[in-house]
């Protein structure tokens, strides 16, 4: 996962010609009074999201079909092993995992990319909600977080060897459950009935924030399902193919869709090049749940993609 490939290789292709393309851009522009500059300001760009197929209008371009417990799911015929499940995650789940994904997810002994800075962390959320500048700053930071083995961004390897927090037990029987839902549309090569995954990879983006092409190919068990549940914003999602020649697909994926990919569709290069604004959040709270008011607002303008996953 987000292996750095060489630039000069990545500048032509079609996957980072598609990440140039829906990336946010900016315009300088100028106000003139009299003929004299007076200042300037910078304008987004529009970004023409016509051909982006979306999670929640799925008629054409997708391949649907029913889970065993009657939910609807979506296939593409050219990525066998991508399963698309819409708003598979109901209001009430989704607020509970932003809720523990911005709290007790990322505390110690999980690692985040503030810990090689700043050490373990703790009651991050806790004191930003209290106004601390600087733990707000951290907050808003706040990238990635491990839960199962470390990470090692270095070497490219899970660490077993390191403390963490191990894979909650929650998320583990989340997925379990989702992939047991599709288990019939997978490959026959995937072997999802044993599946019992241990680790879990949270990113947290602010709008602007990017997740680079990249193919997840550091587990043991290259073709076991990887279960991905996303909260809060919606983003452009692009699939691509098992070289970054190959032109992906973009797919809006909104807050409470969950993606599995298994089987020929784990060797696919994918990535996030935009956050998309305020999506009337689903993970919205009543007004009168208060304690999930403040997660709700957080959510507003973040979103959450947490990714289980099987390492050894
Ligand atoms: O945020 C997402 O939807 C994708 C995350 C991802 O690709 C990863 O964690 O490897």
């Amino acid at each position: 996962m987000y292996q750095n490939d060489e630039v000069s290789k990545e500048v032509r292709s079609a996957f980072r010609e598609a990440e140039k393309r829906y990336q946010q851009h900016w315009q300088q522009s100028f106000r003139y009074r009299k003929g004299r500059r007076q200042g300037s300001k910078l304008l987004a760009v529009p970004t023409d999201l016509s051909d982006v197929r979306d999670s929640r209008s799925p008629a054409q371009n997708f391949t649907k079909s029913i889970t065993a417990d009657g939910r609807p799911f979506l296939t593409l015929p050219s990525h066998p092993g991508f399963i698309l499940l819409p708003e598979a995650l109901g209001k009430s789940k989704q607020r509970e995992l932003a809720k523990l994904a911005l709290t007790q997810y990322p505390e110690p002994p999980a690692n985040t990319n503030h810990t090689r800075q700043f050490g373990k962390l703790t009651g991050l959320w806790d004191a930003a909600q209290k106004g601390g500048p600087s733990a707000q700053k951290l907050l808003q930071k706040l990238r990635w977080c491990t839960l199962g083995p470390q990470f090692n961004w270095t070497e490219r390897v899970y660490d077993w060897h390191a403390p963490y927090r191990p894979l909650p037990m929650e998320l583990r029987d989340l997925a379990i459950s989702l992939c047991a839902s599709v288990s019939g549309s997978l490959p026959e090569t995937v072997a999802a009935s044993d599946w019992d995954p241990d680790v879990a990879l949270i990113n947290y983006y602010r709008s602007g924030d990017t997740l680079g092409g990249h193919k997840d190919d550091v587990e043991q068990d290259q073709a076991a399902p990887i279960v991905a549940l996303s909260l809060g914003c919606s983003a452009i999602f692009l699939l691509g193919g098992q070289t970054k020649e190959e032109q992906p697909i973009a797919i809006r994926l909104h807050g409470g869709d969950v993606v599995i990919m298994a089987g020929p569709a784990r060797m696919c290069y994918h990535g996030v090049p935009r956050v998309l604004g305020d999506d009337a959040s689903s993970s919205d709270a009543n007004p009168e749940d208060a304690e999930y008011v403040a997660f709700a607002e957080h959510v507003r303008s973040t979103r959450i993609n947490i990714s289980i996953r099987k390492a050894g």
